[in-house]
This record gives C-alpha cells, sequence and structure tokens, in this order.
C-alpha cells in the first residue's frame, strides 16, 4: 500500500498506534537478538534500502540498541520494530516485555548466529504463551559459507555447508521444546534474493495482508482507496519483479509457472478475493458468495481466480514454440527469446492485475448497493 503512513496521518507521532484507530489493522514485527547480529541492516534489506538510504537504520553501531524503535515498510502496511536486546544491563528480562511493548507485536524475529542463547529461548518461550508467532533467523549466512570456503576449498560445498547450518539451528530450536521455523539470511541488500530471505519477506508480507483484509472487511466505505492504492502498490511490485526476469523465470514452462502463480496468489489476496475474505464479506454484510463470485467473474474469467496455473501454462506453451524456433538463430536468437518472453509475462500479469482491480471494485459496488438497499 503506498503511503499509507500519510494517508492515515501517522507521521505525526512516532507513537501513533497507541491511539490510532487504524493502528489494529497495521502489522508490528518485533526484531531482536544480541547486538552486531544484523538487525539494522535485516530491517534495512526487509524495507528495501541500503544503510545509505534516508530514514534508514544505522547499521554498525558499536553499542547495543538502547532504544525500541519503529521502522514502517514503505509499500506494506507493517512496521518493524528493532528492539534492543534482552538481558543486557539495561533490559533485564524482569522489565524486558513491558518495555518493549510486548502486547502490539504479531511476530517477533530472533536473531541467532551459531548458538541461540538461553535469553533467545527464554523470550521465544513468553511469545508463545501470549500466542505469538516467533521465527528464529539465522544470520550472515554468506560470512559462514565464505569461511567454509576458505577452510575447505578441495571439498567444500555449498548446499551441504548451508544444510549442515540448516539442521544445526533447528536441532537447537527442537532440543529447547520451541516449535519456530527457521530462516537462515543473509541480511545484506545484495543478498535479498538468496537462501531464506525471499520467503522470509513474504511471510510478513502476509501478514499485512491479513491486516489489510481485516480492514477493507471492516469498513468499506474506505475499500475504494484501499482497492485503488493497492493496484498502484502492485503495479510497482510487477515492475519490481519484471526487473528479475531473467532471474525469476526459470529455465522450464513449469518452474516459469510457479514464480507467476505465486504472483497471482498474492494479487488475489490483496485484492481480498480469495476464499476466506469473500465468506467474511458474505458473512458480514449477508450477501451470499455466489453472488459475490458473480461480481468477480464478471470482471475477469473464472479459471483467472480459480485455477491461474493452467492459464498462465496455456500462454507460455503459446509462445514456447516461437521462443524455441528462435534460439535457433544464435545469440540474437536468445536475446528476441527473451524479449517474447519479457513482453507476454508482463502483459499477461498487467492484464491479470487490472481484472482483479474490477473484479473487487465490482465487489465493493454490490456491497454498497446492498447497504443502500437494507436501509431504504
Ligand atoms: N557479511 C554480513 N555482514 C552483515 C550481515 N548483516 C549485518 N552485517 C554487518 O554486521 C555489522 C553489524 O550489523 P548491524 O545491522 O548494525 O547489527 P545490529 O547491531 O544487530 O543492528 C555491520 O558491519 C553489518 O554490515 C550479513 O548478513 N552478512
Ligand atoms: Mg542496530
Amino acid at each position: 500500500m503506498d503511503n499509507w503512513i500519510t494517508e492515515f496521518g501517522m507521521e505525526d507521532s512516532l507513537y501513533w498506534m497507541d491511539w490510532l484507530p487504524m493502528a489494529e489493522n497495521v502489522g508490528h514485527v518485533g526484531i531482536t537478538g544480541k547486538g552486531g547480529l544484523g538487525k539494522s541492516t535485516s530491517i534495512n534489506s526487509l524495507r528495501g534500502l541500503t544503510h545509505l538510504d534516508e530514514g534508514a537504520a544505522s547499521v554498525g553501531n558499536l553499542t547495543e540498541t538502547q532504544s525500541v524503535d519503529p521502522y514502517p515498510h514503505p509499500h506494506y502496511p507493517f512496521v518493524l520494530w528493532d528492539l534492543p536486546t534482552v538481558d543486557t544491563p539495561n533490559f533485564p528480562r524482569q522489565t524486558y516485555l513491558k518495555r518493549i511493548g510486548f502486547h502490539k507485536y504479531d511476530y517477533l524475529l530472533v536473531l541467532t548466529r551459531t548458538r541461540i542463547t538461553e535469553s533467545d529461548i527464554w523470550l521465544a518461550k513468553e511469545a508463545g504463551v501470549h500466542n505469538k508467532r516467533v521465527l528464529f533467523v539465522r544470520t550472515k549466512i554468506d560470512e559462514d559459507l565464505q569461511n567454509d570456503k576458505d577452510g575447505f576449498p578441495f571439498t567444500y560445498n555449498e548446499a551441504k555447508s548451508l544444510q549442515k547450518i540448516r539442521s544445526a539451528c533447528e536441532g537447537q530450536v527442537q532440543k529447547a521444546d520451541l516449535a519456530c521455523q527457521v530462516f537462515i539470511i543473509s541480511g545484506r541488500m545484495k543478498n535479498v534474493s538468496k537462501w531464506d530471505f525471499p520467503e522470509l519477506r513474504m511471510k510478513l508480507e502476509e501478514l499485512a495482508v491479513m491486516k489489510c483484509q481485516a480492514m477493507v472487511v471492516a469498513i468499506p466505505s474506505k475499500a475504494k482507496e484501499v482497492i485503488e492504492q493497492r493496484h498502484k502498490a502492485l503495479r510497482k511490485r510487477i515492475n519490481i519483479f519484471m526487473c528479475h526476469v531473467p532471474m525469476l523465470l526459470g529455465p522450464t514452462v513449469t518452474s516459469t509457472t510457479k514464480r507467476l502463480v505465486n504472483e497471482v496468489y498474492l494479487f488475489k489476496k490483496w485484492m481480498n478475493l480469495d476464499t476466506v475474505c469473500l465468506q467474511k464479506l458474505s458473512d458480514i454484510h449477508d450477501i451470499p458468495v455466489k453472488q459475490l463470485q458473480a461480481c468477480i467473474y464478471s470482471a475477469l474469467p473464472a479459471q483467472y481466480i480459480d485455477d491461474p496455473a493452467e492459464v498462465i501454462i496455456n500462454e507460455l506453451l503459446r509462445v514456447d514454440s516461437l521462443i524455441r524456433a528462435a534460439r535457433i538463430i544464435p545469440i540474437f536468437g536468445t536475446i528476441l527469446g527473451v524479449i517474447i518472453l519479457y513482453t507476454t509475462v508482463y502483459k499477461m500479469l498487467i492484464r491479470i492485475l487490472n481484472g482483479m482491480r474490477k473484479a473487487a471494485l465490482n465487489v465493493l459496488d454490490k456491497i454498497l448497493i446492498h447497504q443502500s438497499l437494507c436501509k431504504t
């Protein structure tokens, strides 16, 4: 969502979430762990910033974080909180939860390196007791892999080293009797498409989607604006996606399809067209789900919503033979193939997104008309 901070007047106070009525529709993610593990670096990368960008968290401070600092995501309605380390002189565990405002977090990311500390385990257990989701994030994996490579240049194998580190980390989590997911990342901007960083980012975006859905369901009069803003944000996302086309799209139709289907599912969720959201809208406004679905299908053929994989495969297969034929011509043919694929994917994503925008607006119109009929 673009400019959601300005839209809701959130820039006026760092503590807006204490009083703002919309606050419950914003996701809160606390990031903790020992100093120097890369909290600030990861926060910046999750926000798409480097430490040199305006508004970025400062990186490489030698002292432990002493304050609880919010960093709103520029495009999604969630805030990343840079938290002090528990069990440090100024933040003993007795007062830690109160001082960080524990109640507001949806997710807690606990950054770790080689060993999960007793303090981390205590915090994760407290979070569990209070129904908060905890994710363990093993950072600086780039450094560890490089060390392995330097130490064992002849036998080094990235997949094996990675697996060893993953198993060790997951083993420690299990031993502590915690059921938390583990993400292995490097928080540096240049590594955001590697290891588990994309999954971690996706997890946080999903949180934002859930929060946003709650808002649209609760406040229909606000929903049109929200739909338009999300449409704008997703258009931007398509542009970013297209910048990575050679990297993101796989060598086969199947791997390419998987990537695209994930994107389309994300559009669907963001546009509130998924089954869960439709059901909620149906329950709240007392309109049969089938009628809401009819509004969607009048804007976009049913298979785009119900089975996007098939539509995408068909579209890709249509140009696949053309791309194969082009590849016969050396160099120029490969470039031509990429251009054909690029144009096809871009046009398809834009078409689907525009269709979903129209579908979401149709659903909204239906609800608003229904509400006005009920009033008269
Ligand atoms: N190699 C590598 N260095 C990192 C990574 N994350 C952070 N750093 C470096 O580690 C130092 C401390 O990072 P910072 O984000 O300030 O840690 P914080 O104290 O937990 O906020 C800085 O020099 C960062 O550049 C990473 O994933 N890989
Ligand atoms: Mg820091």
